[in-house]
């Protein structure tokens, strides 16, 4: 079981931008991250295995949905406080990040902006504490970065929905509660409809031997003519516009959860450097270990000032879709590299679990991937700056 001694890198005094809230928020996290995530993630990402037994303290700590409105048992807070809590469950472990992102942003998000005040009530108390857990289900086997080419579809049955398809790479899926799902009704407008387990016809098998984020459960859903009351669709949206709305939300916690990794990874090598001696000498004093990690340390500031100021622009309703790309992109861009030069850093050590860093670097490999891939945000960007679509 690994003793977790984080220092909190803050080489420009960030956290001087941050409020009394915010720090009270930031310091109850990570000590609960330090209590009860870090001494246990390794043992079940090794396993392969979501620790189930956390959703309700993760519920208690208010990671779920912890910028929505406190009347539907939400957390009323800034988007610098989700922010924040991201980075921290980031820290310890992307796929932790995953199960709080996608309940929050992909799945409590969806149904309090376009769903019914029925819905708010009936679902969204209970997703926050953890009792409820829910599932996003956009990409299906054919249909990954252009998920408008969807095949995923339903017919009107007069008083119910015939929901017929299947969805892939589905986190938190095999033990969800509740999936939204995007398909496209007869006149081919995507709309997103609440579907429960239970429901017949529908079944979300696991995912199983991937190398990358062990400890989040990642499933398909499939939908075999499941009838969906219609009192399940979500009434305020139809359109693409929908499900990349969420997706904004969840990239911004992106942006923040990376860098908690790639702080991590900093962390742990300049630790590891300063204790580990060759030559007669702990391995900090030569050049080439100093360049890794005031490189490191370089990228990690930029990033944490990047997504400060992404936090303020949200705060205020100003932050784009392509800030958000840029933001997500460059934050797990460097974390991918400071994990590898972490990695060097701890020599041979780094590739055992006594350290965090391959597991972050594997999980990192699915964190560049999904919510938009790391060419899909370039592409986005440069749609921003050119304003042609390099898409198709
Ligand atoms: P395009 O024609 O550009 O847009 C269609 C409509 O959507 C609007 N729109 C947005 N609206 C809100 N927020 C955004 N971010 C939006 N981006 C676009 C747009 O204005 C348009 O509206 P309207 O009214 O004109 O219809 O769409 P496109 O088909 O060309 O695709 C654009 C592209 C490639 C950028 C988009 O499809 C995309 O982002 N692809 C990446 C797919 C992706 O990110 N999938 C993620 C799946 S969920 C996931 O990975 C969860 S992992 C969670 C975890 O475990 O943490
Ligand atoms: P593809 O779209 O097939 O892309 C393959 C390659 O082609 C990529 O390098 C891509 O950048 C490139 N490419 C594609 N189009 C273009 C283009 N126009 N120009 C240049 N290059 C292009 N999805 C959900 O809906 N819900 C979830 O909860 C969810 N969780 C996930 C969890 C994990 C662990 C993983 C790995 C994925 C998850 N996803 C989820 C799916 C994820 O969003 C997709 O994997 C991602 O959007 C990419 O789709 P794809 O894998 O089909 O790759």
């Amino acid at each position: 079981m690994r003793t977790d001694t984080y220092q909190h890198p803050d080489h420009y005094l960030v956290d001087e931008l941050l409020t009394e809230e915010h720090r009270l928020i930031r310091d109850s996290v990570r000590q609960y991250v330090k209590k009860e995530l870090s001494p246990i993630i390794e043992d079940y990402a090794q396993r392969a295995e979501f620790p189930r037994h956390i959703l309700p303290q993760l519920g208690a700590i208010g990671a779920f949905g912890p910028s929505l409105p406190a009347e539907y048992g939400c957390g009323g807070m800034d988007q610098i406080a989700y922010g924040i809590i991201m980075q921290e469950l980031e820290r310890c472990d992307s796929g932790i990040r995953s199960t709080a992102s996608v309940q929050g942003s992909l799945v409590m998000y969806p149904i309090y902006k376009y769903g019914s005040e029925e819905q708010r009530r009936k679902y969204l108390p209970k997703l926050a504490t953890g009792e409820w857990m829910g599932c996003f289900g956009l990409t299906e086997p054919d249909h990954g970065s252009n998920p408008g080419g969807m095949t995923t579809h339903f017919q009107d049955k007069g008083d119910h929905y015939l929901l017929n398809g299947a969805k892939m790479w589905i986190s938190n899926a095999p033990f969800a509660d509740i999936a939204v799902v995007w398909a496209k009704d007869e006149a081919g407008k995507i709309r997103g409809l609440i579907v429960e387990r239970g429901m017949e016809g529908f079944t979300t098998p696991e995912t199983h031997n991937k190398w990358s984020l062990r400890a989040s459960a990642t499933g398909e859903l499939v939908f075999a003519n499941v009838k969906v009351p219609k009192e399940n669709l979500l009434p305020n949206i139809s359109g693409l516009k929908g499900p990349l709305g969420c997706l904004d939300s969840a990239r911004y916690g992106i942006a923040w959860g990376a860098l908690g990794a790639a702080m991590d990874c900093y962390d742990s090598a300049k630790q590891y450097a300063l204790q580990r001696i060759q030559f007669d000498k702990p391995i900090a004093s030569f050049q080439l270990i100093q360049k890794k990690l005031a490189e490191m340390l370089t990228e990690i500031t930029k990033g944490q000032l990047l997504c400060w100021r992404l936090g303020v622009l949200k705060n205020e309703d100003r932050a784009t879709t392509a800030q958000i790309s840029m933001a997500k992109r460059n934050s797990v861009e460097i974390a991918l590299n400071i994990a590898r030069e972490a990695r060097q850093i701890h020599g041979g050590m780094g590739i055992t679990g006594e350290y965090p860093i391959m597991r972050h670097m594997m999980n990192l490999e699915s964190v560049v991937t999904y919510e938009g891939t790391h060419d899909i945000h370039l592409l986005i960007t440069g749609m921003d700056l050119t304003g042609i679509s390099a898409f198709r």
